[in-house]
């Protein structure tokens, strides 16, 4: 017998339960996250599921999709497409949705957290108190100065809703901010930099929050020579977009003074040369992670699911 409610498989948790509820009321939920024997799931469940959630860093190869004849949507529960064969899903009339819109604030609030916490020294600082150190050394010169953030040059690399939304940010902060992107931009006011050596050459904090479609490896030994030993890097797009063992040795060698990292490689496997480094701070995939954007972002995904599953194109599909 057919089941009343369609199937859906979800790739990653979804941390916020009033989503989860809406999900459970309205389908059968396969969560393959919690399941040990994936392959042995998916050739007993494959062939019912209609509808796939998955996360941006997540996304779902090419030969799962070949395995769910029945689906009719993909619904990345983030921005970052990166990891979904768009011209694939395409190629099979698949519609993919993602999250645009719903997470910019919040990803561009901790893009400008960790410029605070890495060139004001926030973690040490605090580790310093918390472990009771500031008594045994009370003179004001067992703590280095640190660095200004206001004034400083920020440079931005993608210019999407989140650059701009960092841009906002920076620019209240006295920064003159500069950009590249793969044209400029008609809307911006600020200068647009074609060449990413040459923007970084010209910034003392070099932002990523571009797409990491097709940008992998962008950021190399060039790039971090070229923003030099004053120069920071601040990272919440994706880990791919640097070269990662080029940045561990520019850190290594005071190449540039420091970074902020909130997406590598091969998460949740970081570096381990940067755990001890004081002017890196590190954060486990967490840009999006407030409970405003994911509530904003389940919604986004309910209303994508409902759609393809009710017949319509999904609204902002990508690929149909
Ligand atoms: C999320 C992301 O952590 O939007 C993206 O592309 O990587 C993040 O916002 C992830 O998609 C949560 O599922």
């Amino acid at each position: 017998m057919k089941p009343t409610k369609p199937s859906i498989l979800q790739l990653n948790p979804i941390l916020v339960p009033a989503i989860n509820e809406t999900l459970e009321s309205l389908y059968i939920m396969h969560r393959l996250f919690q399941v040990d024997d994936k392959d042995a799931y998916i050739r007993e469940h494959g062939a019912a599921i209609e509808g796939v959630i998955t996360g941006g860093h997540t996304g779902i190869s090419n030969d799962l999709v070949d395995k769910l004849p029945a689906l009719k949507v993909i619904a990345v529960n983030g921005v970052g497409t990166d990891a979904v064969d768009l011209a694939y899903a395409r190629s099979r009339g698949i519609p993919v949705t993602a999250t645009f819109g719903a997470l910019t604030e919040d990803v561009a609030d901790l893009a400008i957290g960790l410029i605070l916490a890495v060139l004001r020294e926030i973690c040490p600082g605090n580790d310093f108190v918390k472990t009771g150190k500031w008594p045994e050394n009370p003179s004001p010169a067992a703590i280095p100065l640190s660095r200004r953030f206001s004034g400083k040059r920020v440079g931005i690399v993608g210019m999407g809703k989140v650059g701009r939304a960092i841009a906002v940010r920076a620019a209240a902060f006295g920064c003159p901010v500069a950009y590249t992107d793969v044209r400029a931009m008609d809307d911006i006011a600020h200068r647009f930099v074609p060449d990413l050596l040459q923007l970084a050459r010209d910034s003392d904090i070099l932002v990523l929050a571009a797409a990491a479609d097709k940008a992998q490896g962008i950021v190399d030994a060039a790039v971090l020579d070229a923003l030099g030993r004053d120069g920071y890097l601040i990272n919440i797009a994706r880990g791919k977009l640097v070269v990662e063992s080029d940045l561990v040795q520019a850190l290594q060698g005071g190449v540039i003074a420091g970074a902020g990292l909130d997406v590598f490689v091969d998460e949740p496997n970081v570096p381990a040369e940067l755990f001890g480094m004081d002017r890196v701070v590190l954060q486990a995939h967490r840009a999006s992670a407030t409970v405003e954007s994911r509530t904003a972002m389940g919604e986004m995904v309910l209303s994508s699911i409902a759609q393809a599953l009710a017949g319509q194109r999904p609204e902002g599909s990508l690929t149909t």
